[in-house]
């Protein structure tokens, strides 16, 4: 990787650009190419050193895709996609990032970024007509226009826990994770946290660590991923068809991951609903889903996140499964999720992490029944007085997901108006992709636009395509202002709530809805009617000369 601190070295002071753009991971990168392709000025700032943005910092042991390579990935280039050949079915972060830096170099996208800036404020002027913005580097800039790619989950949650600063040993963040190897050979090493991220770590910490001890709040459900390499002539007939994929995935009912509709899921069809259909049949139809492997076992029964009979079904299975695998009765049930429907947290996808668990050198902590005290120089202390003594610690507490990103920035709209105070109560947005009092500003994969449920390369794509087509369109109709108007902006947060009251989402108590972090809002933020639904809206809104949104002068 270049030092690109020394490669870039001078501040922008007062330079004026046609767009500034926040974040270089997948969404800003596609952005500079759109951008640039129409001949616009851009200045892009990313706190990291390069570009990759999730995949630049989630370096934690195991961390892999859980969308499947073939599917999370840019369509926007024939060429790229025809060129790049994905090794596994679930890519791991290395070959993600290293993915990341091929895009960047082909594009030549780096020239137009200033790395280890993080993006302080970003203020409008409406005289102007201008949105200033500033770096912790100094740096201060103005546009137009201003669109926000910083991520759903790029800031960390603190977990509130006493005495963390104290422990003396190795503390690791599993999303800040370091660039050097970190060894945990011979180490009692302990793991907070049992979500995506643990979920992927812990196996192969497991595997090196002398002892390790995880501690468990809220056991999760995970479905094997099944992962293995890519077969070359797999690889060959799905390029053949890539258009007709990647338009499956932009305009299928769901998530836009899958391709069941051009290519049988060879688990069987997925059945509407389990009501009628016999205990083997239904049994039947989820063993082959689970033999499958991925998320996609969450689609069998396609009424599961409406349905709690058929929610209760798939939540058994999988419980059954877990009990199955782990030896231990007691911990077996330790890690039995009973709290939440199947589906509500987002679904795991693991490689052998219950297998784990029959390790000699694995324990399970069940913190609902023995909460931590506090974290002392040595390790852990708990309420009942028992003492875990730690080497290292790693947190896998997950994130401030979908608005800490945004509400990290100073953001100032039309009259000085606050994002903050606009959110106080939750995230409010027109398509997830403006707000009523911030024109011009624009938001890549924002709250209320399908985003963390979805494939995010799908919904990634989509939002540059329709921001960069609006700039093009103001710019082609001498429009220097747009701005959603109130009453579109009331009826789309509405909406959302709507379809996502229709759902079992709301029962999860998970990061969709803010409720790992004391004190957020509790508002479910993602869209959850699909990318297709989602996309239709989004097109209709542009056919109707931009519906909801006002423009000026
Ligand atoms: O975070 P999480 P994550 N004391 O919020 C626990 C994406 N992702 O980083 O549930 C003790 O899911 C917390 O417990 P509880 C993916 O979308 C994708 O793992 O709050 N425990 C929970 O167990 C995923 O959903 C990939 O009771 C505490 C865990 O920490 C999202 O990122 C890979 C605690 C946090 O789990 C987030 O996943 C990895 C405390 N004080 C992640 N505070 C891909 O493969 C928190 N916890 C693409």
């Amino acid at each position: 990787m270049s030092n690109t601190a020394e490669k870039y070295p001078q501040r922008d002071e007062g330079k004026r650009f046609d767009v500034i753009v926040v974040g270089a991971g997948f969404a800003g990168m596609y952005l500079l190419h759109r951008l640039r392709g129409m001949g616009l000025t851009t200045r892009l700032y990313e706190a990291g050193h390069s570009v990759g943005g999730t995949w630049y910092w989630n370096r934690y042991p195991g961390a892999r895709c859980d969308a499947e390579s073939l599917a999370y990935s840019y369509s926007f280039s024939s060429e790229l996609e025809t060129e790049w050949n994905w090794s596994e079915r679930y890519a791991t972060q290395p070959e993600i990032l290293r993915y990341a830096e091929h895009v960047a170099d082909k594009f030549d996208l780096k020239r137009d970024i200033r790395f280890e800036r993080r993006v302080t404020r970003a203020h409008y002027d409406d005289r102007s007509s201008t949105w200033t913005v500033e770096t912790d580097r100094g740096d201060r800039a103005t546009a137009p226009f201003c669109v926000m790619a910083t991520g759903c989950l790029s800031v960390p949650q603190e977990p509130q826990i006493a005495g963390l600063k104290e422990f003396a040993g190795n503390l690791y963040w599993a999303s800040r994770w370091p660039h050097q190897p970190v060894s945990f050979a011979g180490q009692r090493v302990g793991v907070i946290g049992t979500g995506s991220s643990a979920i992927q770590a812990i196996p192969v910490i497991a595997e090196q660590a002398g002892h390790l001890t995880v501690f468990q709040r809220t056991p999760n459900f995970s479905v094997p991923a099944c992962n293995a390499p890519l077969d070359p002539a797999f690889v060959d007939a799905f390029k053949a068809n890539y258009p007709a994929h990647r338009r499956n995935h932009r305009l299928g009912m769901g998530a836009g991951f899958g391709d069941l509709q051009i290519e049988p899921h060879p688990g069987g069809p997925a059945l509407e609903t389990a009501a009628g259909k016999s205990q083997t049949e239904i049994r039947a139809l989820l063993e082959g889903y689970w033999r499958i492997g991925g998320a996609n076992f969450i689609g069998a029964i396609a009424d599961t996140m409406l349905n709690p009979d058929t929610n209760r079904i798939v939540a058994d299975f999988v419980r059954d499964k877990i009990r199955a695998v782990v030896k231990d009765p007691a911990t077996a049930d330790a890690l039995c999720p009973t709290s939440h429907p199947i589906g509500t947290k987002r679904i795991c996808v693991d490689s052998a992490y219950y297998e784990t668990y029959n390790r000699a050198n694995v324990k399970l902590v069940n913190l609902r029944a023995d909460p931590i005290d506090r974290v002392m120089h040595n390790g852990i202390r708990m309420k009942d007085g028992s003492f875990h003594e730690l080497d290292t610690l790693v947190l896998a507490t997950g994130f401030d997901a979908m608005t800490g990103a945004l509400l990290r920035i100073d953001v100032r709209g039309s009259n000085g108006a606050s994002l903050a105070q606009k959110w106080a109560a939750g995230p409010r947005t027109y398509l997830g992709i403006g707000m009523v009092g911030f024109p011009n500003l624009f938001m890549i994969t924002g709250p209320g636009s399908p985003s963390v449920l979805s494939n995010m390369l799908v919904s990634i794509e989509q939002h540059v395509d329709w921001t960069v087509d609006c700039v093009e369109y103001m710019r082609k109709h001498g429009h220097r202002r747009i701005e959603p108007v109130p009453a579109a902006e009331d009826q789309w947060v509405d909406h959302v709530n709507e379809v996502a009251n229709g759902t079992l989402f709301p029962q999860g108590g998970s990061w969709y809805l803010g409720a790992n972090i004391p004190g957020k809002p509790r508002v479910f933020m993602p869209y959850a009617a699909g990318v297709g639904v989602y996309r239709e809206i989004c097109d209709r809104v542009v056919a109707n000369g931009y519906e909801g949104f006002s423009f000026g002068a």
